[in-house]
C-alpha cells in the first residue's frame, strides 16, 4: 500500500495520509454503526464512558463529540486496527509487532464540531521508545473548512513542549509556546477511505468546524510492541492482550527520546477536550466565541 518514498517521507515529515485505504462499503458499515451510537446520546445528559459530548449537548438536540474507545464497542471497529491494509502500512512504518494503544472517535459537527489546542500525543503517553503513530481514518471528506488534523511537518525530531498549566497537565500547549510553529502547519486533507499515520511526536491540533458539513476523523494510536508505557503496566494480560499483529516482547527497547511525564494529571479527566479546558489560553476559537 505504501512505497520506501511513502517510509523515508514519515521518516522525515512526520507523516503521511495514504489515499483510498478503505472502499466506500466498508465506510457506510462503520457509518451505520456510528449513527446507531449518536441516537443513543439522545438518552444521556453527560459524559460517561462511552461518550464525550459537546458543551451544548441536551437530549433535545445530542451533541457528541467523541466517542469513547470504539474499539471496545463494537467488534468492527476492534477489526479495522487488524485490516490487512492497515497492517501492510504500519509494519513498514514501525514493524512487524504491534500493539493497541487505544483508540477514539472525534466528531465534528457542522458549525460547532470542537477544536482541539496544539498538543503532542507522546505528551500524554511517554514510553520507552517513541515508535509509536497515531491512524486517523477519514470517514468524511477532509478539507480546509471542515476542521482537518493541522501538523507542523518535522516537529517530531524536535522539544517535547510542556503540556502543563499552573503546574498540572492539561494536554494542550500554550498559544506563545506554540510561537510561529503554528503557522508552518499542513492540513491533512483527503476523500473518506483515506488515512492519515501521524509520528507521536508530531504537534498537531485542530480548529472548529466553521463548514456545513460534518467531519468524522476515527483515531487509533498503535505502538511498536517493544514500547512499553513510562507509567507502567498493571496487567500484563491486557496489555498483550491489544497486540494486533506479531509477537509481544517482555524486553522493552529504550531509546533516548525526550519525555516529560503527564504528571501531576489532568484537573479534568474524561478526554483531550476535557483535559484541556484547564489551559490557561486557547490558540483556536471556539463556537461560543464565534457564533
Ligand atoms: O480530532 C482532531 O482533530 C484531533 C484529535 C487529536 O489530536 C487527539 O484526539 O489527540
Amino acid at each position: 500500500m505504501i512505497s520506501e518514498r511513502d517510509v523515508e517521507i514519515y521518516r522525515r515529515e512526520g507523516y503521511i495520509v495514504v489515499p483510498d485505504v478503505l472502499d466506500a462499503d466498508e465506510i457506510a458499515q462503520l457509518q451505520a454503526v456510528i449513527d446507531g451510537l449518536i441516537a443513543h446520546a439522545a438518552t444521556i445528559d453527560t459524559h460517561d464512558d462511552v461518550y464525550d459530548l459537546e458543551p451544548s449537548h441536551s437530549r433535545a438536540q445530542p451533541r457528541v463529540r467523541r466517542i469513547k474507545t470504539p474499539h471496545k464497542i463494537d467488534p468492527r471497529f476492534a477489526a479495522l486496527a487488524r485490516h490487512p491494509n492497515v497492517l501492510a502500512i504500519l509494519s513498514k512504518l514501525i514493524g512487524p509487532d504491534l500493539r493497541l494503544h487505544g483508540s477514539k472517535l472525534n466528531m465534528k459537527a457542522p458549525h460547532y464540531g470542537s477544536p482541539v489546542e496544539w498538543h503532542q500525543d507522546w505528551a500524554f503517553y511517554p514510553h520507552t521508545n517513541d515508535d509509536i503513530l497515531a491512524i486517523g481514518v477519514m470517514l468524511d471528506d477532509m478539507e480546509l473548512s471542515n476542521g482537518p488534523l493541522l501538523v507542523v511537518p518535522g516537529s517530531h525530531t524536535g522539544p517535547i513542549y510542556d503540556h502543563h498549566a499552573d503546574g498540572v497537565f492539561c494536554g494542550a500547549i500554550a498559544p506563545d509556546e506554540v510561537g510561529q510553529e503554528a503557522s508552518r502547519a499542513v492540513p491533512l486533507t483527503g476523500r473518506a477511505g483515506s488515512m492519515s499515520f501521524h509520528h507521536v511526536r508530531l504537534l498537531h491540533g485542530s480548529a472548529l468546524n466553521t463548514s456545513n458539513r460534518r467531519r468524522q476523523l476515527l483515531l487509533y494510536e498503535v505502538a511498536a510492541a517493544d514500547a512499553w508505557p513510562l507509567v507502567g503496566v498493571s496487567s500484563l494480560a491486557e496489555f498483550d492482550g491489544r497486540m494486533i499483529a506479531g509477537q509481544p516482547t517482555i524486553t522493552p527497547r529504550v531509546t533516548p527520546v525526550p519525555v516529560r511525564m503527564p504528571l501531576p494529571p489532568a484537573a479534568h479527566q474524561g478526554s483531550i477536550y476535557e483535559n484541556q479546558t484547564g489551559s490557561r489560553q486557547r490558540f483556536f476559537a471556539t463556537a461560543d466565541a464565534v457564533n
